[in-house]
């Protein structure tokens, strides 16, 4: 039986809508940039904030409602949600959903029970993905919630994890590419530490290289091309995770020789956890080539941790569409929503509110950043701030023309710089304003 038959088909009605269930500004086929909605975005549903977010927090149990959750986590009652999965991404029109391995199918006692498991659910996942058209942004593994994992698992200081992680991750990297995945997500979990006493940090990240590599030269012999991608977070639950932000994941890579195979997941709330913008994340990550894809959430700055809440926030999507429209678009990436419902907005249908309001919200941020774009009126006063920089001694210092005597020749002849002129923040954010309001 259906679990959403109460629940249309999500349609696009237009700014004015008072439908909640209906898109406001998300029209899948409405081109922007020369290209549908539906291909700037490739909108994913994140599978375990989706579909096994229970609603549990420190101080108490789950609470969301989910009929169709049977009693026992068997393989069948995995095989049921992934049907319901499917209804709700398709209504929704969402074109993309991402998992880890242990979101879809139940973990066993033994690692071969555990893949036979996998094996029966993904069957159900690909006939589902072929009625529906729906595909898979990226797969990743749990390398995080089974206690075996408790410190770490290719930074682990036993070896034995390490192993069954690389096992876990030659599997989900199978599975994905059974899916026709786009790409493979890196995300530490519990790669860092929490006491320096105990940690043997060169080893533990020689380690982690050592695996990403293995993990690379896995899928060139299995013929996976998608990409893979690394996700900073940097702190949560370790102290000290090592791929704190966009500055060290790069750094990482560089330093063990992943450039050519790596680029970036970045999500927003982590760079907010990181003590930065996403938009700097995406830039610092974009001008170095480094731009991926983008986990779609927000923290809560009075609540400080990683809420993950759905984004709403239409200055912070026009900010991550204008810096992917900078260095080329998403693909093949796309905008998964690493978010969850809170723990009250307990019901099926708050999960259709919330992938509305995030999609919405994208959307509305992309025709902002478009009409910036088209306008170009804050491209041209950028320009204009670093004009010293496009003629005269500015020009000849970027091809090369000086050195520290040439230079000092330079001003010395001159007695002083120029003038500095102001900033102009408080016009450049009333010009953006233009856009949204
Ligand atoms: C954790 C997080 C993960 C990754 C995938 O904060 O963001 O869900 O996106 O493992
Ligand atoms: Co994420």
């Amino acid at each position: 039986m259906a679990a959403f038959h109460e629940i249309p088909k999500i349609p696009f009605e237009g700014p004015d809508s008072k439908n909640p269930l209906s898109f406001r500004h998300y029209d899948e086929n409405e081109v922007v940039e020369g290209k549908t909605m539906k291909e700037q975005f490739r909108f994913s549903v994140a599978y375990w904030h989706t579909m096994r977010g229970t609603g549990a927090d420190p101080f108490g149990p789950g609470t969301m409602l989910r009929p169709w959750e049977g009693p026992e986590d068997t393989v069948e009652n995995a095989a049921n949600r992934v049907r319901v999965a499917f209804e709700f991404s398709e209504k929704l029109g969402a074109p993309f959903f991402c998992f880890h391995d242990r979101d879809v199918a139940p973990e066993a006692a033994t690692l071969a029970e555990t893949n036979k498991n996998l094996d029966a659910v993904v069957k159900v996942i690909r006939e589902e993905m072929d009625r529906t058209g729906i595909r898979l942004l990226w797969g990743t593994a749990n390398l995080f919630s089974h206690p075996r994992y408790m410190h770490g698992a290719a930074t682990s200081c036993n070896a034995d994890a390490f192993a069954h992680a690389a096992a876990q991750v030659k599997k989900a990297l199978e599975v994905t590419q059974e899916l026709g995945g786009d790409g493979y997500v890196f995300w530490g979990g519990r790669e860092g530490y929490q006491t320096w006493w105990n940690t043997d940090m060169k080893r533990e990240l020689d380690h982690l290289a050592a695996f990403m590599h293995m993990a690379v030269d896995y899928a060139k012999e299995i013929g996976f091309t998608g990409q893979f991608y690394f996700e900073p977070k940097p702190k949560e639950p370790t102290k000290h995770q090592y791929d704190f932000d966009a500055a060290a994941c790069i750094n990482f890579l560089r330093a063990y020789g992943l450039t050519d195979h790596v680029k970036l997941n970045l999500e927003t709330n982590h760079a907010t956890l990181a003590g930065h913008n996403v938009e700097h994340e995406l830039d610092y990550a974009g001008y170095q080539g480094f731009l991926g894809s983008v986990d779609a959430n927000t923290g809560d700055l009075l609540l400080g941790w990683d809420t993950d809440q759905f984004p709403t926030d239409v200055y912070l999507a026009a900010k991550i569409m204008l810096a992917f429209l900078k260095y080329g678009g998403l693909a093949p990436g796309g905008v998964n929503f690493d978010a969850k419902l809170r723990r009250e907005s307990f019901e099926p249908v708050d999960l259709f509110h919330a992938h509305i309001g995030g999609m919405d919200c994208f959307a509305k941020g992309l025709k902002v950043a478009a009409q910036i774009r088209a306008d170009g009126e804050l491209a041209r006063m950028l320009d204009e701030r670093y004009a010293s920089w496009n003629a005269g001694v500015g020009a000849e210092i970027e091809t090369g023309k000086h050195d520290f005597k040439t230079l000092e020749k330079y001003m010395l002849e001159k007695g002083d710089a120029e003038p500095n002129r102001s900033g102009r923040q408080e016009l450049f954010e009333n010009i953006v304003n233009r856009y949204v309001f």
